[in-house]
């Protein structure tokens, strides 16, 4: 059951000039007549975060592997935008060019074969395969970091039991929270060889 649980994570960035904070907070202002104000360049509600709408499905990582019990792939840590609120373009970091990153599902009993590149600008980073059993030196620990511009592969094998959602996050020494909030995290989902559940349900991934 605990694979079902969902997975969370503060992942919301808001981009807002001092022009659009200043519009926010008069307009929490009670009896504020706010006509005829300057809006300057900025369209009419830029600032906002969009509101009622359907929940994005993530993408998932494709596994280049063809061969049973092998998961292989590529991660990509790298500069993209994100556009949280219309009209306005958000620099974040990236996995593969998105915010969360890739959605990555392998089965128990499976060998990882997972490459990451980093191509941060001027920033050492690695991947951390956060709670998930995999041994100290393929886990993207601070003693192991990955240069700019470098690759490295992390292999490890996903033992039985080890069914259950996780997460995967940079793990720089002094970068590591930088490098989250910017948008570098995803989810990591790790299915049983026999799942109880029928498969006709499905799996809903929340990050
Ligand atoms: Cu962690």
């Amino acid at each position: 059951m605990h694979r079902r649980a969902f997975l969370t994570a503060g992942l919301v960035t808001v981009f807002a000039s001092p022009r659009a904070i200043a519009q926010m907070k008069m307009d929490d202002m009670p009896g504020m007549d706010m006509g005829g104000h300057d809006m300057g360049a900025a369209p009419q509600g830029a600032s906002m975060l969009p509101e009622g709408e359907a929940l994005r499905e993530l993408p998932l990582l494709a596994n280049e592997a063809g061969t049973p019990g092998l998961f292989r792939a590529k991660l990509t840590a790298e500069p993209a935008t994100a556009r949280f609120a219309e009209g306005l373009d958000t620099p974040i970091l990236g996995y593969n060019g998105v915010s969360p990153g890739p959605l990555i599902e392998a089965t128990e009993g499976d060998r990882v074969e997972i490459t990451f590149a980093n191509r941060i600008p001027e920033e050492t980073s690695t991947i951390h395969w956060h709670g998930m059993p995999v041994p100290a030196d393929q886990d993207g620990n601070p003693m192991d970091p990955v240069a700019t511009g470098a690759d490295r592969t992390y292999s490890f094998d996903l033992p039985e039991g080890s069914a259950g959602s996780y997460w995967y996050h940079p793990h720089p020494h002094g970068k590591t929270a930088e490098q989250v909030y910017r948008g570098l995290a995803g989810a990591f989902v790790v299915k049983p060889k026999v799942d109880p559940i029928p498969a006709g349900y499905g799996d809903t991934v929340l990050v």
